[in-house]
């Protein structure tokens, strides 16, 4: 029987010990993922680091991070106390590349490419792997942490806390808490998590804790205060308002509260922006994408371009329109489709966006 079971991690096993035979051929080996790093790049960059330095002695490691790496990530690390682990590398003979996919996203002004390089990655395709030295591409993974959880385990290595806990984080982020999760995740979380209980919940805590800044805060705030209320037939509840900033994480909050439909308009100079959001139930009870169907036709109506998705969209006028008639086309746009707009509390918005 299999070590790891048959969970398409058996293959895992064979290169695993591939890869370290081919690590030991060099003295200075890169760890480069894609840009904008993700918790999954940036954990599987780490372990894999930590991988080679535990197996061959006097090796020189270093990472590369093209374009750095995005804000979660810069958050655990921070938290975790990785920061020092981020000085990229200028030099070596050996370049590994975790959990990136294509050569655009790989591209390092100031490091030469065409050396020798090996693939490590989840992504369904991965353009890297055909002149890769060795190709540990498995698509059946849901995240580049678990590959390199499981080649730990293979290798007999066990990580620290706080490598543990980095990896699950990239797990996490890949698997979007775990709904995304394969078999192999499991196995992976079982070896990250048995010598470290704590590791998961910390892992967690770090994904979840939406630590929201100061200026996103306040127009958070400012856009329920001055939000208008109206009813769509005694059905559902739409909610209109105006801010300046933060529009998405404002039209996010009014959802949650219970909005069907909720839209944010933001006057620049010069220009108008609206954002729309409806809730999942209105699009299934009216079996139409009607955020994008009200941004289709406040754009023909208005002049503007706009599209989305059936529960996101938005609408960019090159001018700073009026809103009572923003106000009156959203009207018009619900009544053609056989709802009545009533008003639940006007709210101070059109008066915000007025001034
Ligand atoms: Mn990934």
């Amino acid at each position: 029987m299999n070590y790891l079971g048959d969970t398409g991690v058996g293959e895992l096993t064979k290169l695993a010990r591939k890869l370290v035979d081919t690590l030991r051929n060099y003295s200075s080996i890169c760890f480069c993922t894609h840009r904008d790093a993700d918790p999954d790049a940036v954990a599987s960059v780490l372990g894999a680091k930590f991988m080679t330095e535990s197996l061959i002695s006097n090796v020189r490691a270093g990472v590369i991070f093209p374009e750095g790496v995005n804000r979660v990530a810069t958050k655990i690390l921070k938290s975790l106390g990785f920061e020092k682990d981020l000085t990229t590398a200028t030099s070596c003979d050996l370049i590994v590349y975790v959990d990136a996919s294509s050569k655009s996203q790989v591209f390092v002004p100031g490091v030469e490419s065409g050396r020798d390089y090996v693939v490590i990655d989840h992504h369904e395709t991965n353009e890297l792997a055909e002149n890769a030295l060795l190709s540990i591409h498995l698509k059946g993974m849901a995240s580049a942490s678990e590959i390199i959880a499981l080649m730990l385990e293979i290798l007999s290595l066990k990580p620290d806390t706080r490598l543990a806990t980095l990896l699950i984080t990239g797990i996490l982020y890949d698997t979007k808490n775990l709904r995304l999760a394969k078999p192999s995740t499991f196995r992976a979380l079982y070896y990250l998590t048995e010598s470290c209980s704590e590791c998961f919940n910390e892992a967690l805590s770090l994904m979840t804790s939406t630590e929201v800044d100061r200026s996103e805060k306040i127009a958070v705030l400012k856009g329920i205060s001055r939000t208008g209320l109206y009813e769509l037939n005694k059905d559902f509840i739409l909610a209109l308002t105006c801010v300046g900033a933060h529009e998405a994480s404002v039209l996010k909050t009014l959802i949650a509260s219970g909005a069907d439909v909720a839209i944010a308009i933001s006057l620049r100079s010069g220009e108008t922006r609206v954002y729309v959001r409806a809730s999942q139930k209105i699009i299934e009870v009216l079996k139409s994408p009607i955020a994008s169907d009200l941004v289709t036709y406040m754009a023909r109506e208005l002049g503007g371009s706009g599209g989305g998705h059936e529960g996101a969209a938005g609408l960019l006028l090159n001018y700073e329109a009026n809103v009572n008639e923003l106000l009156r086309l959203v009207k018009q746009f619900f009544a053609r489709q056989g709802m009545k707009v009533s008003v639940l509390e006007e709210g101070r918005w059109v008066d915000k966006c007025s001034s």
